[in-house]
């Protein structure tokens, strides 16, 4: 049907929230239904990922995104003219298939997964529904908690902090707009009470929209203050904490030790520390406590502390690493990122399996994140029950405000996941 025929398929090169180039591609069809997609890009990556192709040299300090394109335009485009725009998975697989490398090393998963985005997004468009139903059905009902980070460290900020972020969740709150309000208004909440703790400087974002107070260094007191903006406001029972530790980069692999706080300490006393902070806040959900390959570390982590513990650079929502962490009881969720593997139906099929084997699934934003909301609507469409993107700045609040127009679309329908975010059903 020509509706559905792929015409044409073009890349360029645009700009992603921190000024680094990106690929976005436009799929056509033979009936006119066009389709985009931008490709988000990380910055705390995982050793793991897929291959992130950049072309190097000088234009844009070796971060531009030309090769990609050029591999979209006259490999990709040229192999799926014809195609059904339908067929995701068919034309994922020949995507693999024309890349034919473990890792996407070839054409680049930027380049793919800028084609498998759009696919979906034509093939949503050509039907004449929203993307979350095109991919979810009609069971897609369930609005995620937004995992707010409002305070940044790591490598995503300029602050003496080493964990990356420093969450709140609204696990309380009736509906996800209301969840959104009571996030923000703690937010400002918190501003206040940085300011005149750290002065007006702390009021300077991070790449997600987060605070980064001069001079805080413990995440102790990032918690603390985030707990104090939530007592004000009377919120103390509608929310928990929770963190991104993102602790591949705070570990010395010659060392085999961690730093926090200026000090070198053993994987032992990391755990400890995990285990204090636990009993002391009402913290529910850590991401990456322990280093990339340390399985072993996370499944200790997973039985002790009794919380969510997710996989980023653990899993790179790879199906391979997923099911090593199942095997081995390591974290008991998983981050999604599609251009950590390259393909919706990859990422897609790594989601299943962790439901499938009672992880949760959060859906992810990358640090360096454009103004295309697809990722709104996957973690409605996959019924995932928790989404993490930032707080502020445009290329978040994007994905809340494509939230808000699903919620208002689904009306009655609409659930929000609540306390039951690990697992909404
Ligand atoms: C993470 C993400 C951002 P990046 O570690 O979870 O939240 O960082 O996109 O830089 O990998
Ligand atoms: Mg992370």
């Amino acid at each position: 049907m020509e509706r559905f025929e792929i015409k044409e398929i073009k890349a360029r090169e645009v700009l992603d929230c921190r000024g680094n180039p990106t690929v976005e591609v436009e799929v056509l069809t033979k009936a006119g239904v066009l389709g985009r997609a931008s490709v988000p890009s990380g910055r705390s990556t995982g050793t793991h990922e897929a291959f992130e192709l950049r072309d190097g040299g000088k234009r844009y300090h070796g971060k531009g995104v030309l090769k990609a394109v050029k591999n979209v335009n006259e490999i990709i485009a040229p192999a799926l003219r014809g195609k059904d725009v339908t067929k995701q998975r068919e034309i994922d697989e020949l995507m693999i298939k024309l890349d034919g490398t473990e890792n996407k090393s070839k054409l680049g998963a930027n380049a793919i997964a800028g084609v498998s985005l759009a696919v979906a997004k034509t093939a949503a468009n050509a039907l004449r529904v929203p993307l979350y139903r095109y991919i979810g059905g009609i069971n897609a009902h369930i609005l995620p908690v937004p995992v707010l980070d409002l305070i940044e460290g790591g490598k995503l900020a300029a602050t003496n902090l080493d964990f990356q972020e420093h969450q709140v969740m609204p696990v309380g709150a009736r509906s996800f707009s209301d969840a959104i309000r009571m996030g923000l208004e703690v937010y400002h909440e918190l501003g206040k009470i940085l300011v005149e703790k750290y002065g007006k400087h702390s009021l300077n974002v991070g790449v997600e929209g987060g605070y980064t107070p001069p001079r805080m260094n413990d995440p102790r007191e990032a918690l603390e203050l985030e707990l104090k903006a939530i007592e004000e406001l009377g919120y103390k029972n509608e929310f928990v904490l929770s963190l991104d530790c993102a602790a591949t980069h705070l570990y010395n692999r010659h060392t085999g030790k961690y730093t926090l706080m200026g000090k070198e300490i053993t994987r032992e006393e990391l755990i400890d520390f995990y285990e204090d902070l636990v009993s002391t806040y009402p913290i529910k959900s850590i991401e990456d406590p322990l280093e990339e390959e340390d399985f072993e570390g996370f499944a200790e982590l997973t039985k002790t502390l009794n919380i969510q513990i997710v996989g980023d650079d653990l899993f790179v929502t790879n199906i391979r690493r997923l099911r090593k962490g199942i095997e081995m009881k390591a974290a008991n969720a998983l981050l999604l990122k599609v251009n950590q593997v390259g393909t919706l139906s990859e990422a897609l099929d790594a989601a299943e399996l962790a439901f499938r084997n009672g992880y949760g699934v959060q859906v992810s934003e990358r640090s360096g994140q454009t103004e295309d909301t697809w990722l709104a609507d996957l973690s409605v469409a996959i019924n995932a029950g928790q989404i993490k993107t930032g707080v502020t700045r445009s290329e978040r609040t994007a994905q809340y405000n494509q939230l808000f127009r699903i919620e208002e679309e689904l009306g009655s329908r609409a659930k929000y996941a609540g306390k039951n975010f690990r697992q909404p059903f």
